[in-house]
């Protein structure tokens, strides 16, 4: 229909900047004179939204028509970050837009800083999910994005008296331009109440009768890939009540109480849990859980019987991805659908649940794996534990049948966890309902055959593969560094653009001297802009030809922030030691969040601010060792920051970063990692050649075998000065005068039980440093290594994962 087919709109600046005016005009209703820098941001916004909806129809229609095969990306976490700069870009009209603007004096880039950064995610784990549905729609994979819209994402960070405040996050305070309420797309989601059985034509039926029930409508958001050809949809779910106020209450007097229902239900997508590495317990997050997998379900049957006669090839049609265990209730919510709702039997309801599922797990910290205890299920979810009961009973009878499991190895297999106050285990059910399951980089995955999933894999040798992570070269290369893009344009044409591995065409490009000076040159500019920052949020003044050594990541102690302020501490001892010496500049830069709850985490905060505080105003070190805690750390951030640093701090316990993706984005970037072999770095390893990164430190299986063995911290620290020195002057108080036993807690447990192996690496940590050093002072070294990191980053683009997800796990897309 004509309709369904806009006239392709024009492109150059003065036809946006017409459209930018009357947008302006129309509906902000401003003239351009009286139009401050919020309008201007509003009225670009809707011009690049026109052109994305009008690709957006078309690729909904072509998946339609083609009867293509539906990818839904099921995510508690979708941390999206500012959309405008990666619209302009993916669509190609930065320039005319910077130009359109520039002729009524308004900067391209000052509007783009005032989107607010959606920030519906913890750290890497959504920042994943966002990438992959940038890279859905780029390599044309019909996906569709499902998650929770939350009223307030992860909180806002402000550090006072240094220490982590947290204050609440208004994204979406002014209103959210991207997004369109679709009323039409709402569902009824049933927490509580009974189950009874019925007959019905000589056979048994379960009917599931909610105590309450709330309403899930859904909000849309555009994905626009690469070109902007495909635009794929972000669905995000909103809780309403059914009954907005009561009004019998209301009228009786109780004012409150008429609103109560309404608050409770809309509670539920109200906030962000700021915890990923530990599971969140309470009652609130198991009711976000199923309410956004029962919406997205829903839908999915709804938007499948739209097209199809009945469920029978569903899962030719549909593949689910559960982003970790947050939705894997959906296996028994899907059963329940097919079963008591669509009237499907149990074995083929089955067939079609393992078929429609894939799961993947980001994390093997014990205290991260989600178990839920049966009694608050059973009273919130009372047909789903039916569910659940009858699928593990299968899964049992499996595992006995004709196999020769030990006990151990079927209490490992069950669904339900006997040990510790009967609980149901969210990994087991996610497993068993999915046909694959996958970790995300080569060692994780390994280790998951190994540990949390040693059971189920002997009973499925089969269904464990590996999908390593990657991040999406658009914002982390294009966006975020444009003079790194266009030099490298300038060197190897425009194909890397559209197929990031041509990067590797920079390779030989690091023997050419001129070319480096260049490399360098746009780092020393990005270092500039990171050092303004600095000094404008921090009044902070840092050198920018000093090295930019970074860790930014969430603060835990597995992370191991704590080994690098060790170092920062024992280089400064030394500095004032032996201050003759030619020591090499540093600055040593931190950031990140803690949960709120996690409170060693916190302590580690408190600490790099104590130690900054200290070393920045000692006239003794002068310019060579600065510290800096950046606050507030966010993907806006993240963007300056990745492409400012000479050194990425990939430090993690060997065996505990299931992959990491900031290493890959600093090493895109031109930064050289030191780290150990853990996640992904392992991957880096052998992508960048052994001279490209500096690897250090005890390898997983060491660090359980030490584990195994009882190791503390004490031995080893005796025998090392520098460390000693370092953990004597913290808990001495030097860093804390206020309160000197401020430390005590954190420096005894190094020497206690040394869980996380810092006192065990830190000798490699502070060598393989100082190597840096050496590296740095051969400029002509230094900076070929770094070229040779963004030449050979290109396979750990997003669009490469995503291909592996499409060919091997969901058989969709445009190759399927
Ligand atoms: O897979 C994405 C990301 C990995 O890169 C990190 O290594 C891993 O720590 C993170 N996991 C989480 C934990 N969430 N849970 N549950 O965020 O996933």
């Amino acid at each position: 229909a004509a309709a369904d087919k806009p006239t392709p709109r024009l492109n150059d600046a003065d036809t946006i900047a017409t459209e930018i005016v009357e947008k302006l005009t129309y509906s902000i209703g401003k003239t351009t004179t009286a139009a401050r820098l919020h309008d201007w941001l509003e009225a670009t916004t809707l011009v690049v939204r026109d052109r994305i909806i009008d690709n957006w129809f078309g690729t909904t229609i072509h998946t339609y028509q083609q009867q293509q095969k539906r990818v839904c990306y099921l995510s508690m976490e979708f941390l999206i970050g500012r959309l405008l700069r990666d619209a302009i870009s993916n669509l190609g009209l930065t320039d005319p837009i910077r130009e359109a603007l520039a002729r009524y004096d308004v900067e391209l880039d000052l509007v783009e800083l005032l989107e607010p950064d959606a920030a519906l995610g913890n750290g890497g784990l959504g920042r994943l999910a966002a990438c992959f549905m940038e890279s859905m729609a780029t390599t044309g994979v019909p996906g569709f994005g499902y998650g929770i819209r939350y009223v307030h994402g992860f909180f806002r960070q402000e550090i006072v008296d240094g220490q982590q405040v947290e204050l609440p996050e208004t994204w979406l305070k002014h209103g959210n331009p991207w997004e369109f309420e679709r009323r039409e797309s709402s569902y009824e989601i049933g927490f509580g109440g009974k189950v009874t059985t019925i007959e019905e034509g000589g056979r048994q039926r379960q009917v599931w009768r909610p105590a309450e029930r709330v309403l899930a409508v859904a909000y849309d958001t555009p994905v626009v890939g690469w070109h902007g050809t495909h635009v794929n949809t972000l669905r995000l779910w909103s809780a309403q009540s059914l009954d907005p106020i009561l009004l019998d209450a209301f009228n009786a007097g109780d004012h409150i109480g008429a609103l109560l229902e309404a608050n409770k239900a809309e509670a539920i997508t109200r906030v962000l849990y700021p915890a990923d590495s530990h599971q969140a317990g309470q009652e609130l997050r198991l009711r976000q859980e199923y309410f956004f997998s029962s919406a997205s379900l829903q839908d999915i049957i709804r938007r499948h019987l739209a097209q199809y006669p009945d469920l029978s090839n569903l899962s030719d049609k549909v593949a689910v991805q559960l982003n970790d265990t947050h939705p894997a209730v959906s296996v028994a919510e899907l059963m329940r659908l097919l079963v008591d709702v669509h009237g499907i039997e149990w074995d083929t309801a089955w067939e079609t649940t393992r078929g429609v599922f894939s799961y993947t797990n980001h994390t093997l910290l014990p205290e991260a794996l989600e178990t839920w205890p049966i009694h608050l299920f059973e009273r919130l979810l009372p047909r789903q534990m039916q569910i659940i009961y009858a699928i593990n009973a299968g899964v049992l009878r499996e595992a006995t049948q004709g196999q020769t499991f030990d006990d151990e190895t079927i209490r490992g297999i069950s669904l339900i966890d006997e040990g510790n106050g009967r609980r149901v285990r969210m990994g087991q059910l996610a497993f068993v309902g999915s046909h694959a399951v996958n970790g995300v980089s080569a060692l994780h995955t390994d280790l998951m055959k190994v540990t949390v999933f040693r059971d189920l894999h002997k009973l499925y040798p089969t269904r464990i593969e590996n999908k390593t992570n990657g991040v999406t070269p658009r914002r982390w290369l294009f966006e975020s560094n444009p003079g790194l893009t266009r030099l490298a344009e300038e060197a190897i044409g425009r194909g890397f653009k559209d197929d990031i591995t041509q990067l590797s065409q920079l390779d030989p490009f690091a023997e050419d001297a001129a070319f480096r000076e260049r490399f360098a040159g746009v780092k020393r500019q990005n270092k500039q802009r990171l050092a303004t920052l600095i000094e404008e949020r921090l009044a902070i003044s840092v050198n920018p030809d000093a090295i930019f050594d970074i860790q930014v990541k969430r603060i835990h102690e597995y992370k191991r922030q704590l080994l690098n302020i060790l170092e920062t501490v024992a280089l400064y001892e030394q500095i004032r030691s032996l201050p003759h010496l030619d020591w090499t500049p540093r600055v040593k830069i931190f950031a990140g969040k803690a949960a709120p709850s996690y409170a060693q985490a916190k302590e580690i905060i408190h600490l790099a601010g104590d130690v900054a505080r200290v070393i920045n105003s000692d006239p003794g070190v002068r310019d060579l060792l600065k510290v800096v805690f950046i606050p507030n750390y966010n993907v806006s951030l993240a963007e300056i920051i990745m492409p400012a640093a000479d050194v990425s701090e990939q430090i993690s316990t060997a065996g505990l970063e299931a992959s990491g993706t900031g290493n890959m984005k600093f090493a895109l970037n031109g930064a050289l990692t030191i780290g150990t072999l853990d996640g992904a770095n392992v991957e880096m390893l052998e992508h960048l050649g052994e001279e490209n990164i500096f690897i250090f430190g005890l390898k997983a299986d060491e660090v359980a075998k030490l584990r195994a063995e009882g190791h503390s911290g004490q031995g080893v620290i005796e025998r090392q000065p520098l460390l000693r020195s370092a953990i004597d002057s913290i808990s001495a108080g030097v860093f804390s005068q206020d309160d000197p036993n401020r430390y005590a807690g954190l420096m005894g447990a190094l020497r206690d039980r040394d869980w996380w192996m810092i006192a065990a690496d830190f000798r490699a940590y502070w060598d393989t440093q100082r190597q840096l050093d050496m590296a740095w002072r051969d400029r002509a070294r230094w900076d070929a290594i770094a070229v040779r990191n963004t030449a050979r980053m290109g396979w750990f683009s997003s669009d490469r994962s995503i291909r592996e997800y499409a060919h091997d796990i969901w058989r969709a897309g445009p190759n399927a």
